[in-house]
Parts: structure tokens; C-alpha cells; sequence
């Protein structure tokens, strides 16, 4: 079922460094047509910096890791995208739907096919009001069980971080702020609150391979700021995603749905500048997952 294209494959079998790239952020994260130009730019960054991409997805029963530009303008404009996590993989591979992976679905995928590097843009999480609505992404629990170093902006701004950071601790993923004490805000490079700082690359990478050698199953998550020019101040995001949760909320949204409606309404609420930064801010960690990449 895994269709591995023939650079990736090559890349892998000859230990070249190839990062993971997921589709839910080209299907549902973003609008047409700056989701296909996304998805073509952070390939070519990688290509740029000697690491060959591949962005993963689900089609015609195939699992597909390594994607040609009709493939992505698939994801980037059907109507008919399925949003895969874990749970979703095997019926859409039956049905033969095209699925887009989340970050979840993204490491599975990543695991099978012999790559340990994902860059996304910020990671599912837990939700606001989860003691109501026990909104949970799982996302945080193929952490918890699938060894990939997941390069993140930090879970993003729309979620509860606190206690997204404390599940994350309960389940046993260790989170590093690359070159910060203070968690990223996904729009914002840093919130109020302390995580672990690692300095470079090179250390990532070790800490990788040591959880590996222990058989440790679990992820690294990598939390790498946006660049302070690129940023929207944490206040002043706030004010959009406390106005996009009510309506939310009002709308009574639930389930997969939450995330592509928060994300989409605060483009809205923003004019477009929520989608600029989110834009700067996975072309970043794509970067950075380059780099460790080839340190591994
Ligand atoms: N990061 C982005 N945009 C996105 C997502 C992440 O910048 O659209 C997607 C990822 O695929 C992530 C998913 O796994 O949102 C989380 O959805 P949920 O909260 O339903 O688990
Ligand atoms: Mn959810």
C-alpha cells in the first residue's frame, strides 16, 4: 500500500536526508490558491537546503509519500478531501478516497516509510473548554507512541497551551523550545510559558538516536518560534481567537471540523494576516527540520 516516489526512495535507501511534509494544512488549513503555493514553496525550500521532500497523502488505496505537482493540486482543490488521522487510515485506504494526513496520520506514515523528520506548522492540541467538550487532538498521542522529530511553531494559538503542555508531560513527550525557554504561540513567538531549551540542531538529533538506542517509542517535539518580524503579537492575537472560539461555540462546530473552522475564521477576522504568518511560520520549520535532518 506504501508508493514511495522514486527520489524519496532513492534518499532513503542511500541515508540522504528527506523531512516529511503533511497535507491537512494544504486541504484544510489554508485557502485556495495560497495552499498550493505553500505546498510547492516548502518543497523547494527543502530542495534548496539538499533535503529531498516528501509530502504525504492518501490516494486511489495508496498511501503516497512524495507527491507530483497534479497530486498536490488535487489536495490543494477537490472538494471531496478527507481530513485522516489514526483512526481514519485504514477505511479511507479501503474506500480509496483521497485523504489528507494530519500531523497524526503524517507520522504514521513517516514511521513506515524510514523517515524521522516532520515539519508542520503547529500541532494539534488540547482544546479550549476540553473539560466540556473533552476536545483532544490526537495528535498529542501518536506523540506519545511514534519516534519522529516533529519540528512545530508550538501547538497552535486557537488551543488551551497549558494544558496542552501538561498532557504532553503526562504522556511522556519531551517538547523543546529551539533556541527559547518560552513556548511558541504558533502566530506569536512566544507565550507566558517555560519549556526546555535546546540550542541546536546537532543536539536534537542526538537526543533522537539516544531514545532510539533506549527503544523509547515516543516523538521529539520541536517548538521553533516564529521570527520576531513575522510575528503577531500574543495580545493581539487573542482578541481574534477568543472572538473565532465563540463563534465556534455558537455554531455548535465539533469534532474534526473545529480546527479547519477556527483556522479559516480567524483568516477572516485577521483580512488575511493570520495567513501570512502561518504561512512564514512553517516555511521556518521547515528549515530547521532540514537542518536535523541532515544531522541525522
Ligand atoms: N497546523 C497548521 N494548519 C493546520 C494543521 C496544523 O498550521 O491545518 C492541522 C494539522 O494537520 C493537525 C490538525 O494535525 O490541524 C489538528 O486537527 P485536530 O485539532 O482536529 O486534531
Ligand atoms: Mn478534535
Amino acid at each position: 500500500m506504501l508508493q514511495i516516489n522514486k527520489k524519496v526512495a532513492n534518499a532513503i535507501q542511500n541515508n540522504k536526508p528527506v523531512i516529511a511534509l503533511e497535507s491537512t494544512i494544504i486541504s484544510h488549513g489554508m485557502p485556495y490558491p495560497q495552499n498550493i503555493e505553500v505546498a510547492k514553496n516548502l518543497e523547494n525550500i527543502a530542495l534548496e537546503n539538499g533535503v529531498v521532500p516528501a509530502t504525504i497523502c492518501l490516494m486511489n488505496g495508496k498511501i503516497k509519500v512524495g507527491l507530483n505537482s497534479d497530486e498536490l493540486e488535487i489536495l490543494a482543490t477537490a472538494k471531496n478531501v478527507k481530513k485522516i488521522s489514526r483512526r481514519d487510515i485504514a477505511k479511507n485506504l479501503a474506500k480509496k478516497e483521497i485523504g489528507a494526513t494530519t500531523v497524526a496520520a503524517t507520522m504514521i506514515v513517516a514511521k513506515l516509510a524510514g523517515i524521522n523528520v516532520f515539519a508542520t506548522g503547529g500541532v494539534g492540541g488540547v482544546h479550549r473548554f476540553a473539560e466540556e467538550s473533552f476536545d483532544i487532538s490526537a495528535d498529542l498521542i501518536e506523540f506519545s507512541q511514534t519516534p519522529i522529530v516533529v519540528v512545530s511553531a508550538g501547538a497552535k494559538a486557537i488551543l488551551d497551551l497549558p494544558k496542552t503542555l501538561e498532557f504532553l508531560e503526562t504522556y511522556g513527550v519531551p517538547v523543546y523550545g529551539f533556541q527559547t525557554d518560552k513556548f511558541p504561540a504558533f502566530y506569536s513567538a512566544k507565550s507566558n510559558l517555560n519549556i526546555e531549551r535546546i540550542n541546536s540542531a546537532s543536539e536534537i538529533a542526538n537526543i533522537f538516536q539516544i531514545n532510539k538506542k533506549l527503544g523509547l517509542k515516543m516523538s521529539i517535539l520541536v517548538a521553533n518560534p516564529i521570527p520576531k518580524q513575522d510575528e503577531i503579537p500574543f495580545d493581539e492575537m487573542e482578541v481574534f481567537i477568543l472572538k473565532a472560539t465563540t463563534e465556534a461555540k455558537k455554531n455548535g462546530i465539533i469534532g474534526q471540523a473545529v480546527t479547519p473552522f477556527l483556522l479559516a475564521k480567524i483568516v477572516e477576522l485577521t483580512q488575511g494576516k493570520s495567513l501570512k504568518t502561518n504561512i512564514k511560520l512553517v516555511e521556518n520549520n521547515v528549515k530547521l527540520a532540514c537542518k536535523i535532518a541532515k544531522k541525522l
